[in-house]
């Protein structure tokens, strides 16, 4: 059986760290991807190199040729420009939309089959413009940010009631952002939901409370102490979990940015849902009860989600 193929587009922080968890799993052959000539070849080179040791069988290819991603499996998308002083959400949105446009032509023309997951910012939007310009399947176009959101919701849940993180699940809906929904009701050690933990003792509301802000500021929290670039060991983990689920149709329930026609009363948008992963792409979304402060965290947080919508429909009217 010839073993599968990831293609990485884009081969800066989170690219590489992608290409390199993916060939210690040996998830399959690995195409990384990028504009700049020589880093994704360098790059590939490096991680190639560290095969001997490591011992894993896996093929590392750098491109700069979209006709290098033929027959991909899965692609994953991280390409684009963060955010420099003095540029405007706008100039950022005008950027990575046009960025959405020739990797969603790209993937069209060569990987038309791929499970692809999308992870660059501001993700909910970026992820329903590279559906549109690539014209796959709803089902085959995810995002990645709610495990990432929820990892961190989990790290700092286990840090606090002094628990393996293994026993702490947890959920953090909504979109990519200052506004997303950290669901304390669906969060648990071992089965025990954290409200309940509150009244056993093992903790307080405000402590919770905080975990919950700094779960929504994690990413900025990181951007500060690192000064240049943005978190990217976690964010390759947490996709890398979702091809996996994908490759091995494991079916696992995970929040991701997912295309709605009609789930959670929403349609024609991305926004991070509990869905079903399985060989069949996003098998299924999975619609739970939301209530009070939750429910009206997700509208808020689905307005903002619009709100970049609406701005890339201004830039671009195609979409
Ligand atoms: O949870 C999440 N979704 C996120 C998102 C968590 C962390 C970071 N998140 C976003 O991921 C971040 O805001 C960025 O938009 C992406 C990628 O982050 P990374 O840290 O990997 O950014 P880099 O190191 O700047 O890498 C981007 C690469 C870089 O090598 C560019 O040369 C390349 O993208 N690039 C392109 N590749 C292909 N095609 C085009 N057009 C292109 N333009 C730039």
């Amino acid at each position: 059986m010839a073993r599968k193929k990831i293609a990485l587009i884009g081969g800066g922080q989170i690219g590489g760290t992608l290409a390199h968890l993916a060939a210690l799993k040996e998830l399959g052959d690995v195409v990384l991807f990028d504009i700049v000539e020589g880093l994704p070849q360098g790059k590939s080179l490096d991680l190639a190199q560290s095969g001997p040791v490591e011992g894993f069988n896996a093929k590392l290819k750098g491109a700069n040729d979209y006709a290098d991603i033929a027959g991909a499996d899965v692609v994953i998308v991280t390409a684009g420009v963060p955010r420099k002083p003095g540029m405007s959400r706008d100039d950022l949105l005008g950027i990575n939309l046009k960025v959405m446009k020739s990797v969603g032509e790209g993937i069209a023309k060569y990987a038309p089959n791929a499970f692809v997951i999308c992870i660059t910012n501001p993700l909910d939007a970026m992820v329903w413009a590279l559906q549109k310009f690539s014209g796959l399947p709803t089902h085959m176009v995810t995002g990645m940010a709610g495990v990432l959101d929820s990892a961190r919701f989990r790290h700092f849940l286990a840090e606090e009631f002094n628990v393996s993180v293994q026993d702490v699940t947890a959920f953090v809906l909504g979109g990519h952002g200052d506004t997303m929904v950290p669901l304390t009701r669906y969060s648990a050690v071992a089965g025990i939901p954290v409200p309940d933990l509150i009244k056993m003792g093992w903790s307080t509301q405000e402590k919770i409370d905080a975990i919950v802000q700094r779960t929504r500021d994690g990413g900025a929290e990181i951007v500060g102490l690192l000064k240049t670039g943005s978190a990217f060991y976690a964010p390759a983990t947490s996709a890398i979990e979702m091809a996996e689920s994908y490759l091995k149709d494991k079916k696992r329930l995970l929040p991701c940015a997912s295309f709605l026609a009609g789930e959670y009363g929403l349609k024609d948008m991305y926004v991070g849902v509990p869905v079903i992963i399985g060989e069949g792409g996003i098998e299924k979304v999975v619609e739970i009860d939301l209530q009070g402060e939750e429910k009206s965290g997700f509208d808020h947080s689905v307005n903002a989600v619009k709100g970049l919508m609406d701005a890339c429909k201004a830039i671009d009217p195609t979409l």
